[in-house]
């Protein structure tokens, strides 16, 4: 049995097209390996506030629906932030096969009649039907969910310790069903679990210990939630997996791949072997940075202008279209000496797709400021400015700092008079 696992869409107006490229190419892929179920993580759009006319909406509706037309599909929602009303949408949407969404912790058969095959809610009452798949789904609990459960706080422990309960649970059921594979689809982190540069974990965030999980006896832990890809050995024989997010959001995800997997389940063995990653075709992504502090010839050299050797370096980016983010650190009086304008636009003419300048000003008072502080009087003070800056300081001052500190009032203005006359 084949089984094509996704997550973290995070479907929003901003990155339709970039979006739209990875899902259309998970869609394809799908079309040619024909899955037999297809499990979606949670996260399927950004912001619950999307439109219902909204580009982004609209596709979700129809990447759904075609998904639904090559196999059954087990969805969760995601965080309770990102998903709104989707649920009700999803529901509406069916192509040949159906789409079964669970907002609330809950195992799911996927059963099999002649010429049809449907999603239902396990109870006991269904021993003898043809059941060709269980899913245990584990959507974020929400409050309300601890709350009916002889209020459990958010306290982490004791959350640790109701999930395994459930997890047990779920294994003592899925037992009723020998043969038959039984994977559980879950949106949370992993004790452990390694996540992007820029991704944000709120502070209620649970993480599962692989202890735990393992009490569901699953053969496969197909995971959401966390936006960089990775695997985590739950017993000898089994794996989680956290498929990632299926496209490169932003420039702290620019190091990792993005894509789904299909994994690959013979009766109830899991071949660890026989998964695979495949990646999307989701934009590059570059960082390079410049500091011009610790290579101050690279803005001095009278052979290249600092734009067109920043474009060199550049260059393997730009030829692969990459989005790019240029980082430059620099003297807060050498920055006006870059031609932010010109970097920009001859990066994309040499093939960047997105340039984004990010300048980190220092000042040079910074550096030395301590000798300037511990200067005790004014012309001292004056001395150490002119010493770190290299700029002399214009005739007369140090005479004029002079006398600020040491004439009286009346000598000081009879001074002042005479400079002006
Ligand atoms: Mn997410």
């Amino acid at each position: 049995m084949k089984i094509l696992h996704f997550s973290d869409v995070h479907g929003e107006d901003t990155n339709h097209e970039e979006i739209k490229r990875c899902v259309d190419y998970m869609v394809e892929t799908a079309w040619k390996v024909k899955p037999d179920a297809i499990i979606c993580s949670g996260d399927i759009i950004n912001s619950k506030y999307l439109q219902a006319d909204s580009k982004s909406l609209k596709y979700m509706s129809s990447y759904f629906r075609e998904l639904s037309n090559i196999a059954p599909i087990a969805v969760i929602i995601g965080t309770d932030s990102h998903e709104g009303r989707i649920s009700e949408t999803l529901r509406n949407v069916s192509g040949k096969y159906s789409i079964h969404v669970s907002t609330t912790v809950e195992q799911i058969l996927l059963c099999e009649t002649p010429g049809q095959l449907f999603w239902r809610v396990f109870n006991s009452g269904m021993i003898g039907i043809n059941v060709k798949l269980i899913v245990s789904q584990v959507p974020p609990p929400t409050k309300e969910f601890w709350k009916n459960r002889q209020g459990i706080e958010k306290d982490n422990q004791n959350i640790s310790q109701a999930m395994a309960s459930i997890f047990t649970n779920f294994g003592v059921m899925a037992k009723q069903y020998p043969n038959v594979p039984h994977v559980l689809n879950g949106h949370f982190s992993m004790q452990g679990s390694k996540i992007s540069e820029t991704q944000l974990l709120p502070g209620t965030d649970i993480s599962i210990g692989k202890d735990i999980l393992a009490m569901a006896n699953a053969d496969l832990y197909c995971l959401g939630h966390i936006h960089m890809k990775q695997e985590y050995q739950i017993t000898d024989s089994t794996k989680a997996f956290h498929s990632g997010s299926i496209f490169r959001k932003n420039f702290g995800e620019r190091k990792e791949d993005k894509g789904f997997y299909i994994h690959t389940l013979t009766g109830n063995d899991y071949d660890l072997d026989s998964y695979k990653f495949v990646k999307t075709p989701s934009r590059e992504m570059g960082q390079v940075e410049f500091n011009l502090i610790e290579s101050p010839w690279m803005l001095d050299d009278p052979e290249q202008d600092f734009v067109s050797k920043a474009v060199d370096i550049c260059s393997e980016w730009c030829n692969i279209e990459a989005w790019l983010k240029i980082k430059i650190t620099a003297w807060t009086d050498d920055v006006r000496q870059i031609n932010q304008a010109k970097l920009k636009r001859d990066l994309l003419e040499a093939g960047a797709k997105h340039v984004v300048i990010e300048i980190d000003r220092v000042r040079r008072e910074n550096s030395r400021e301590e000798e300037i502080i511990k200067a005790a009087s004014l012309p001292e003070k004056a001395k150490a400015l002119e010493a770190h800056r290299s700029q002399p300081m214009p005739d007369g001052c140090i005479e004029f700092f002079e006398n600020v500190e040491t004439l009286n009032k009346e000598d000081l203005v009879k001074y002042a008079l005479n400079q002006i006359n």
